[in-house]
Order: C-alpha cells, then structure tokens, then sequence
C-alpha cells in the first residue's frame, strides 16, 4: 500500500500542525474523542494514532492495524502503554524539545507563588496602587530557601541548573542517583522533604508516582514550605494539599497541573497562597510547533524508516516488514 493511503486516527484536539503538515503524506481522519464506538467499519485499517491526550485500551483494540501511537507531550500517562506493549505497537512522545520551556515556567511559576507576582499586578491594574498605596510585603521569598526537586531527569536537571543561579541550595530524590551531580541525593521523598522547605515535582504520571505527595510529605515539608508541581497531577493528593494550605502545613504552592484537568476544585481557587496556571509549562508557539514537529516526524519515520525518531522506553520496537 502506498504511504499515501496509510490512515492517521486523531482522536480529539491536537495542534493543527501536526494534522497540516500529516496531511502531505498521509489520509487524516478525526473523532472528536477517543472513543472506539465513533470508528465506522472502514476505519479498521487505521495504522497510526496521533493524539494529545488518552489513548485507553479499548480504542488500540478497535485497530487491528495500529502501529504506532505519536504522543504530543513528553508525558504518556494517557496512552495505555502497558497494552501497547502487550499488542506491540510502538508508542512516542515528545522529549528534549519541550525541556527548557518547561524548566523556564517552573522558575517563573515558583517565583509568582513566593512573590506573588501575580496579585501585586492585579493590585495595579484595579487601580489599588493608586487609590490604597504600595502592594503588601510578600511574606515569601526564594532567599535562603533550599529546594529539593522530586524529579532530576531532562527537565528537572533544566530546572536545577537555572536554580544554581539564584543562589539557593539544591537537593533531590529519584528511585537511582544520578552520577557526577554535587546536588545533594536522598533516596526516600518523606525524607527530603524534612530537610528542604522548597519542593518542586517533576515525575511522570505513574502509579508509582501516584498520589505521593500526601499528607505525610506535606507535613514533613513544614510550616514554610512550598510546592511546586510541573509535573503531572496525579502525583498530588490534591484533597490532602488543600487540607495543608487551608490548614498552614505548608505556606503555599504553585500548580501547573491538577488531577482532574480541566476542573480545578474550587477550594484550591478560593486559596490566596496558590498560584495556579492552566497546563501551560510547554505552551508557547515555538516549543508546541516543535512539539508537533516531532509528532509528525515520529509517524513519518515509522513508516518510511520503520523506527520512530523517539519511542518511550517501553516500546523499542521496529516496524515488521508488511
Ligand atoms: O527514578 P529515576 O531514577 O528513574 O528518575 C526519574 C524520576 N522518576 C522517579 N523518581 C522517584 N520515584 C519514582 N517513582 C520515579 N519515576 C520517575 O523522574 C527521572 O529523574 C525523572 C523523569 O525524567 P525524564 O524521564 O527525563 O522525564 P522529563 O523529560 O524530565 O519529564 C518529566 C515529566 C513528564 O513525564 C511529564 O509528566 C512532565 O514532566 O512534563
């Protein structure tokens, strides 16, 4: 068959460039989400997958061609990879291209919620500044502070260097240190948590990971303590969070990322020591351009090379010869 022909499933949105440029070369169908009972009958030779969001079991089961599933994002929690595996299909997302964006935004993030950065502008432009005189002092700042990350791989490592040069002290906590690193390595969570007062969580979205910022982490952080999430927000139990910043186990946090997205609970709106964005660490043109290049790239190259250009590890499988 002709590359011409090979169909490329996009369940829900995804950046238009990756369906623009996936155009050229290959037949584009869309669902409006991923759910197997929108496929009509002669979409079972649907080989590719090209999605910013859950690929479940049941949808890879519904394409008994599927090859390859291309993930718009370095995290993959969404797609079911434990099946692909098992069905052999070939699952890439979007590694390296998104780093120092996103490394960039966790600085920018962590000083909006030390700093708040964002209420002194709204301060500003309600005309307060005028009418009531200068912005309260922030009760926070990152001096002195020491930062333990949950997290030291490509963009915890970003994040780490842009922290040495503010000054602070820098630890971390991984399953494995990592070799040649001065920053300090502890080999349990709870455990750096007692010992920084700034945590920063940057680990997929695994079971392993889940819901392991509880209260116990919370509370070892202490009564200065902020934490900041880039990562996924399922390793954050958000009812115990909420409990803590109500309760001032901790001082405050930053998330970027919330377990049930988009809806973010209402009790974490209502807090004033949170800063809150909408999953925007990654979200510039630029880097979602890139990010949607590789999308493509992957698909392209699984079919004119038979190897994507970045599979997760899971899957390092090549395309059989058809
Ligand atoms: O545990 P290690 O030695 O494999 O270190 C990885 C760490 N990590 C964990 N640390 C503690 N407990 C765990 N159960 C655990 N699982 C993974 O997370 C490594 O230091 C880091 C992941 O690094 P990378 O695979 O290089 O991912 P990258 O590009 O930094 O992105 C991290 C996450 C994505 O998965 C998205 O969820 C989010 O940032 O955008």
């Amino acid at each position: 068959m002709p590359a011409s022909r090979v169909r490329v499933l996009v369940p829900g949105r995804i950046n238009q460039r990756v369906v623009d440029r996936l155009a050229g070369q290959f037949e584009i169908v869309r669902i409006e989400s991923a759910d197997p009972a929108l496929l009509t009958p002669e979409l079972r030779d649907v080989k590719a997958i090209a999605v910013a969001g859950r690929v479940p079991a049941a949808l890879m089961d519904a394409l008994p061609e599927l090859e390859i599933i291309a993930n718009f994002g370095v995290g993959y929690d969404g797609v079911d990879v434990a099946h692909a595996v098992a069905r052999g299909i070939t699952v890439s997302n979007t590694p390296d291209v998104l780093t120092e964006e996103v490394a960039d935004t966790a600085i920018g993030l962590l000083l909006n919620t030390l700093r708040q950065l964002p209420q002194a502008e709204q301060w500003l432009r309600q005309g307060r500044w005028s009418r009531e005189g200068a912005f309260p002092l922030s009760p926070l700042s990152l001096r002195g502070r020491s930062v333990g990350l949950y997290g030291l791989g490509r963009i915890g490592l970003a994040i780490a260097r842009r922290l040495e040069a503010f000054g602070v002290s820098i630890a971390y906590h991984t399953r494995s240190p990592r070799e040649g690193l001065s920053y300090a390595y502890h080999p349990t969570l709870v455990g750096m948590a007692g010992v920084v007062d700034t945590l920063v969580v940057i680990v997929p979205g695994t079971e392993a990971t889940k819901r392991t910022i509880n209260a116990e982490v919370l509370s070892a952080l202490g009564s200065n303590g902020v934490l900041i999430n880039v990562g996924r927000g399922s390793t954050v139990d958000e009812q115990a969070l909420i409990a803590a910043l109500q309760a001032g186990v901790i001082a405050g946090a930053g998330l970027d990322v919330f377990e049930n997205e988009p809806q973010v609970p209402e009790a974490l709106m209502a807090l004033p020591n949170v800063s809150l964005l909408p999953h925007v660490a990654s979200a510039s043109v630029v880097t979602r351009n890139a990010m949607a290049d590789l999308v493509a790239g992957n698909i392209e190259a699984w079919f004119e090379t038979g190897r994507a250009l970045t599979p997760v590890p899971e899957t390092p499988f090549t395309r059989r010869a058809v």
